[in-house]
């Protein structure tokens, strides 16, 4: 039996799933989950490739040993890692302006300006990280692999996002079924640089800290078709703002053609969706805009029950926690 020993409120905590209440509480949050291990699943197109493996888990290393408020690692990758990413960046760069929304257009476009963003080196999480932290207040944080979706949605409520920093397997760079370093970087940073953005994703990690299991599968799939694979109405047209799309070349095409089927964005429809993580997905939900998003996802979470309230202290990055009126 275990009790947080600054913990004195009478709060019935004994049902509450333990939740990060201040920054270096995240360094708790690493709770892996092992689908995609290169070294675990024969589907993975690093199975057979030892030198892959070996570089990978070196990378992965780094993050396992990270603790809150040390500089971020930096990897000095190779020619072959940088061949990887030349080939994702030219690719998805050239369609990016008919399909991608305006934010992570402008996003990218100032990384690019200011962040040393291009086909010729792959940015550093540290570099990025700064970047961000002048922008919208996200912060980045190293991760070894595939986290859970309590420790990932919990640490967003802190405005840290973490990031793998391995890059995908060479023989795949169109398309691969779990997290890399162009994921992050190309998918989730240019959105995180918008303000509006980087609050809805604050709103998720906030409902998220100490929600039911069954809440959690909720919130992860709506975090799942948002800021993965979200789509919008903007001017008329259907664009992307989901990470998993504008890092995947193949996907992104795939989305806006007219082969998937579209729904609304409506979180208590969508929470409900099974999903589909090995390949494209077969359905997306279009929103009518960011703020539409932002606005529904906040009724939804008022729906989601817990026996406290919680509230954000941005100056000192730390969460308060409120009995219920
Ligand atoms: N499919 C994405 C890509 O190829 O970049 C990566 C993932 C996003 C979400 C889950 S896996
Ligand atoms: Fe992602």
């Amino acid at each position: 039996l275990r009790r947080v020993v600054d913990d004195v409120r009478p709060v019935p905590e004994e049902k509450v799933p333990w939740f990060p209440r201040q920054l270096k509480d995240l360094d708790r949050c690493n709770m892996l989950i092992t689908k995609f291990d290169p070294d675990m699943d024969q589907d993975h197109p690093g199975y057979s490739d030892p030198e892959y493996r070996k570089r990978r888990a070196f990378i992965s290393e780094l993050a396992s040993t990270y603790k809150q408020g040390e500089p971020l690692p930096t990897v000095d990758y190779t020619a072959e890692e940088v061949a990887t990413w030349r080939e994702v960046y030219q690719q998805l760069r050239s369609i990016y302006p008919g399909l991608a929304c305006r934010q992570f257009l402008d996003g990218l476009q100032q990384l690019e300006k200011e962040s040393g963003y291009g086909e010729e080196r792959i940015p550093q999480l540290r570099e990025v990280s700064a970047f961000l932290k002048e922008r919208t207040g996200f912060q980045l944080r190293p991760v070894a692999g595939l986290l859970s979706a309590r420790d990932f949605l919990n640490s967003l409520a802190f405005r840290v996002f973490q990031c793998t920093q391995y890059i995908r397997h060479p023989s795949r760079p169109m398309h691969s079924p779990e997290p890399d370093c162009c994921h992050e970087l190309l998918g989730h940073i240019p959105m995180l640089a918008d303000t509006e953005f980087a609050q809805f994703s604050q709103e998720i990690g906030l409902a998220s800290l100490g929600a039911s299991d069954e809440d959690i599968e909720k919130l992860s799939t709506l975090y799942w078709f948002t800021v993965e694979f979200g789509l919008c109405k903007q001017n008329g047209a259907v664009k992307a703002y989901g990470a998993g799309l504008l890092s995947s070349y193949g996907e992104l095409v795939y989305a806006l053609s007219n082969e998937p089927e579209y729904k609304p964005f409506d979180p208590e429809e969508t929470a409900m969706q099974p999903y589909q993580d090995q390949t494209y997905q077969p359905v997306y939900f279009v929103s009518e805009s960011f703020e539409d998003a932002k606005t529904k996802l906040r009724r939804y979470s008022a729906t989601i029950k817990r026996p406290f309230a919680v509230r954000y202290d941005p100056f000192t990055c730390s969460v308060e926690v409120l009995d219920q009126p």
